[in-house]
């Protein structure tokens, strides 16, 4: 079958890459043409992102991804972390986004809660509480009220590559801001806390062709009129399409920055008890539902090295991870979910206070704080799966764990050892691939449902199986 060449431009929360994805019906292989930071900058007003830095990265991809692909790309789609956004006045972008981690929310929260109490909020927009969703942000953005239009990350970086104002629906789910039954914004809700209608754009779905880049960048990419198409932009949703579920009794762990432990389903959960656990109704590709809770992920052992290496101590992850392995003696399994962890910084530190307020004995050693961090992730990850079978009343009897995750060996034995599951590891780059299927669709392709688009991951790519040790 023809194969097609696609870019995926993706951005997480601590890196960003460039994939070629060429795709054909039994055929899928990604290429790294980029690869980049994505750092958080403290400013006197709070923490920001750097978008004109992840753009400046995405058209120097783009131009190699072209330069590099000698039938032509066909396309790209721009894939990123969710809830946060620019604000657009007169087509240009006011002031400098913040990041979802900034301490500003507070403020929101409470502005919101106000107004609309926390359950009727998850009865319309079926969203877990985290302190940063979209509408608390908004709530404490001194400029929401002068700005036109509110454009998410990937929407944004879309603008700027074709002149289109929309809001790709995966990640507009995030914002608390779409009706969790209907998939359409709530104007009733926007209403109630005071946000204006026509803030937002028009919504679009995975699939969609949203335009062709402008002269401008066409110029700049080396491509005239490549056509930019919609995919999951929410970088969870685009992963969840690349996890290769074989069947439903298979839950998923898409484990970077953050540890997204969930199910897919038909339908929303929207019962108390899934309220209480705090589990999430996010919208996935293809209608469905992607029902999930929010882990705190790889973030604590990425801030911990980072913290390290401020204080002159220098190590490589495989390096202090296999000294993590080494450990015989029993480490504290300590709260990951705790609040304190959510702001950039000492990490080893808030560890270690943790430790002393619950009782238990910290980590005496690096190679202790890197077991313990791993033991507590998998510990989280685990009875997050217990409570999403419960909550979906689904049986689960096999793990997969994509993303960056994937390739920690310790942490998936651990995950399969405390969840009691066999864990499929892999592949690491299931939010590229389930970009590029989904461009891949829209060419023509490949074709057929999720599952179809699947059964082509698990055919193409190696998983790392781990049983579950008593
Ligand atoms: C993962 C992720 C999560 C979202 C968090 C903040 O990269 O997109 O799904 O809750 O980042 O946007």
């Amino acid at each position: 079958s023809k194969r097609h060449s696609v870019a995926a431009i993706d951005l997480g929360a601590s890196s960003g890459r460039v994939m070629v994805g060429e795709v054909g019906a039994d055929h899928l292989e990604l290429r790294a043409v980029a690869r980049f930071a994505n750092e958080p900058v403290r400013a006197s007003d709070g923490l920001h992102w750097d978008p004109l830095e992840l753009y400046r990265h995405a058209l120097s991809g783009l131009w190699t991804a072209a330069s590099s692909s000698p039938d032509g790309l066909e396309s790209v789609a721009v894939d990123s972390w969710a809830v946060d956004y620019a604000l657009m006045r007169a087509d240009r972008m006011m002031g400098v986004p913040f990041h979802y981690r900034d301490e500003r929310t507070a403020a929101g929260v409470e502005r919101i809660h106000a107004r609309v109490p926390f359950a009727e909020l998850y009865a319309r927009n079926g969203l877990q509480f985290l302190p940063f969703n979209t509408i608390y942000q908004l709530a404490a953005d001194g400029l929401a009220d002068e700005a036109e239009r509110m454009l998410l990350i990937p929407d944004l970086i879309g603008y700027w590559l074709t002149g289109q104002l929309v809001t790709e629906r995966t990640n507009a789910s995030t914002t608390g801001l779409l009706d969790v039954r209907t998939g359409e914004w709530d104007a009733e809700l926007m209403e109630r806390v005071g946000l204006r209608r026509s803030l937002f754009t028009d919504l679009i779905d995975p699939g969609a062709t949203i335009g062709a880049v402008t002269a401008e960048v066409a110029e700049q990419i080396g491509v005239p009129g490549l056509t930019v198409t919609a995919v999951g932009s929410h970088d969870t949703a685009s992963a969840v399409v690349g996890v290769p579920m074989q069947s439903d009794d298979a839950a998923y762990i898409s484990c970077g920055t953050w540890g997204l432990v969930g199910l897919e389903l038909d339908a929303p959960v929207l019962t108390d008890e899934a309220r209480d656990a705090n589990f999430t109704n996010e919208g996935g590709v293809d209608g469905r539902t992607r029902f999930l809770t929010n882990v705190m992920g790889t973030w604590l052992i990425s801030e911990t090295l980072r913290e390290w290496e401020r204080a002159g101590f220098n190590v490589s992850l495989p390096d202090i991870l296999a000294a993590a392995a080494g450990v015989t003696t029993d480490v504290a399994v300590f709260d990951v979910q705790d609040p304190r962890f959510l702001p950039p910084g000492a990490m080893p530190d808030r560890i270690a206070e943790l430790c002393d307020e619950q009782g238990l004995r910290a980590p005496a050693t690096k190679a202790e704080l890197m077991r313990s961090i791993v033991e507590s992730l998998a510990y989280a990850f685990g009875s997050a799966l217990d409570t999403a079978e419960r909550l979906a009343g689904r049986p689960i009897r096999i793990v997969h764990v994509v993303g960056g995750g994937s390739l920690n060996r310790l942490l998936c034995q651990a995950i399969a050892d405390r969840s009691g599951r066999p864990v499929l590891a892999g592949p690491v780059e299931a939010t590229a691939l389930g970009n590029v299927l989904i461009q891949g669709r829209t060419l023509g392709a490949v074709s057929g449902s999720l599952e179809d688009l699947r059964a082509i991951i698990a055919r193409t790519h190696d998983l790392a199986r781990y049983e579950p040790r008593a």
